[in-house]
């Protein structure tokens, strides 16, 4: 068989590729026949709902086939980098879908990237079209895009996906309707071709392309489907922007679309909208970053919600859920919590749905896959003793090689032996579940005594006068970092000071040298694109000017 292997991919070695098909693991299926099995297995299924549609399996498969045909038309191919910035609605599925049978690459770009980003993204990724929306909360995506255009010299079309018929569109954007063509010939997908670009996380700074294969990325979906127990009665809620790999993947749309279940959306992820869409679709699972796990149990501890009593499981992840957090989850919202510590690069740890609850509240899971190899080194590369902390490396079957065209970052990411270096710190507890510490990057050096962020923020969500908080390193002349704090007031009548709140973590026996420097009160924390609280950004608020005291 010949391979086509766009340069920019760094594949598995030969050796390794041969085994993880041998295994079982990569079964040569693509994502258009994953479509085309449901469509024929279970047609009248209903594979999407939104507010304004409900598309069954064969719809959903007549409208992917029929959007691929019509796109053919405008040229895009087999390995054409196309980037896709939509909100959450069902046209979403839609899209990716025509494009994984044109053998064409989306690129997920989220609803919160803007020029900073998109350019930069455009230009990596050589992208020849974007498909996107028109107004969206506000915000006029057709124009971004139309702006993105101008600025990237491969982008030649810009496709809008719009409700109103009347919206001015920028000149050169085509309503994407216009490309809904009678199903016709499609041309053969390998499965080892890469399917799509996702982008590594990060809130400033340019995302890295990461190229996902069929092979690897539908075995990362299907266990995760059979981890999270789905079936053809789940009715999956994407609430996270869907272009992240949590809400993508883990299990996420794809893996209720394995499962012949069913995708519900929202266009966004507060109690308001996801709490009515729970009750209205009926829905049974569903993954949020911690910072909406809190608004949601909030509200629900507030009580009076819609009925939320079709909910079993609600996954948190993309950051550490805080134990105080993780406690309140199962009983404010009657569901099992599952947590979910996972990378767009790959490796995906669950805790299981029938763990020990002291498993689940302070872990962040073990590895989907037994084929999933895991080390923790010190900084120099050399293993940690077992139970130690340590830097996390790993190397499986849906882990990447190599970023898409960017050897600098492979240099600095990936070792000579092809392990990907996470950024993370971690514990392996004796049961096999990790404790993640923190990016290696969290840890706060002051003056030469290393605090961890995550253990003091622990402390401070003790207090009963802070609703959330987050610790970052500011540089500091004298000890190098000082240690700052930034908190939610649990009343705002009440706010924290620097003197109280020292003497509550000093009353709870913490050392003197991990003391916060700075307390700092504010209303909301930045967020990244999908909604983690953003350290990154707090850091260069600090480091600005704009929060001093
Ligand atoms: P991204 O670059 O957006 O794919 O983010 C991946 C990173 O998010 C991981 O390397 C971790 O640093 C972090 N992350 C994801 N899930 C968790 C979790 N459950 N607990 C702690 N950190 C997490
Ligand atoms: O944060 C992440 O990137 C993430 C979190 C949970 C992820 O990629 C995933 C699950 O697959």
């Amino acid at each position: 068989m010949a391979l086509t292997v766009p340069p920019s991919f760094t594949p598995w070695p030969s050796e390794e590729a041969r085994r993880y098909r041998e295994l079982g693991c990569w079964t040569g299926e693509t994502f258009g026949d994953l479509l085309d099995a449901r469509a024929a297995a279970i047609p009248e299924a209903v594979a999407v709902v939104d507010d304004a549609h409900r598309w069954t399996y064969a719809e959903l498969d007549h409208r992917s086939r029929s959007l691929a045909t019509g796109l053919a038309r405008l040229g895009i191919g087999r390995h054409d980098r196309v980037l896709v910035q939509l909100p959450n609605r069902a046209e979403f599925v839609e899209v990716i879908f025509a494009l994984f049978r044109l053998g064409a690459l989306p690129v997920f770009c989220l609803p919160a990237h803007r020029q900073a980003e998109l350019v930069p993204i455009a230009t990596a990724s050589a992208a020849t079209a974007m498909i996107t929306t028109g107004v969206h909360q506000r915000f006029d995506y057709a124009a971004l895009a139309d702006s993105i255009r101008a600025q990237s010299p491969t982008l030649r079309h810009v496709l809008v996906v719009a409700d109103d018929p009347e919206q001015r569109l920028p000149q050169s954007a085509r309503r994407i309707d216009e490309f809904r063509d009678e199903p016709g010939e499609l041309p053969p997908v390998d499965a080892s071709d890469v399917a799509f670009l996702q982008l590594s996380g990060g809130s400033t700074g340019i995302p890295k392309l990461i190229p996902r294969t069929h092979d690897d990325y539908l075995y990362s979906v299907r266990r995760s489907a059979e981890i999270c127990e789905l079936d053809s009665d789940t009715v999956y809620l994407a609430t996270l922007p869907i272009a992240h790999n949590f809400p993508m993947s883990s299990p996420g749309i794809l893996g209720a679309l394995w499962a012949g279940g069913t995708v519900a959306m929202t266009p966004d992820p507060t109690p308001a909208t996801a709490f009515s869409a729970i009750e209205k679709f009926g829905v049974t699972i569903t993954g949020l970053v911690p910072p909406l796990a809190r608004l949601w149990v909030e509200r629900a501890e507030a009580g009076s919600t819609p009925d939320l009593s079709t909910l079993r499981v609600v996954q948190v992840g993309g950051a550490r859920c805080q134990e105080e957090l993780a406690r309140r989850i199962g009983p404010a919202l009657g569901v099992t919590l599952q947590q979910v510590f996972g990378m767009a690069e790959g490796l995906v740890c669950y805790t299981r749905l029938d763990d020990p609850i002291d498993a689940v509240i302070a872990t962040q899971g073990r590895p989907m896959s037994e084929h999933d190899r895991l080390e923790v080194v010190d900084d120099d590369g050399a293993e940690v003793p077992p139970g130690g902390d340590g830097n996390l490396i790993t190397q499986g079957p849906y882990t990447i090689r190599g970023y898409y065209d960017n050897p600098e970052a492979n240099a600095r990411s990936f070792t000579a032996e092809g392990w990907y270096r996470t950024g993370d710190m971690v514990r392996v507890r004796p049961d096999g579940n990790l404790v993640v510490l923190g990016r290696a990057g969290d840890w706060v050096n002051r003056g030469g005594e290393k605090v961890s962020a995550e253990e003091l923020e622990e402390h401070l969500l003790a207090h009963p006068g802070i609703r959330d908080a987050v610790v970052v390193g500011t540089p500091d002349r004298i000890l190098g970092q000082r240690i700052s704090a930034f908190v939610q007031a649990a009343d705002p009548e009440h706010q924290p000071t620097l003197a109280t709140v020292r003497a509550f973590v000093r009353e709870r026996g913490v050392a003197a040298w991990k003391m916060p420097d700075s307390v700092v009160v504010v209303d909301r924390f930045p967020e990244t694109g999908v909604g983690k609280t953003s350290r990154k950004e707090l850091r260069q608020l600090l480091a600005e000017g704009t929060h001093a005291k």
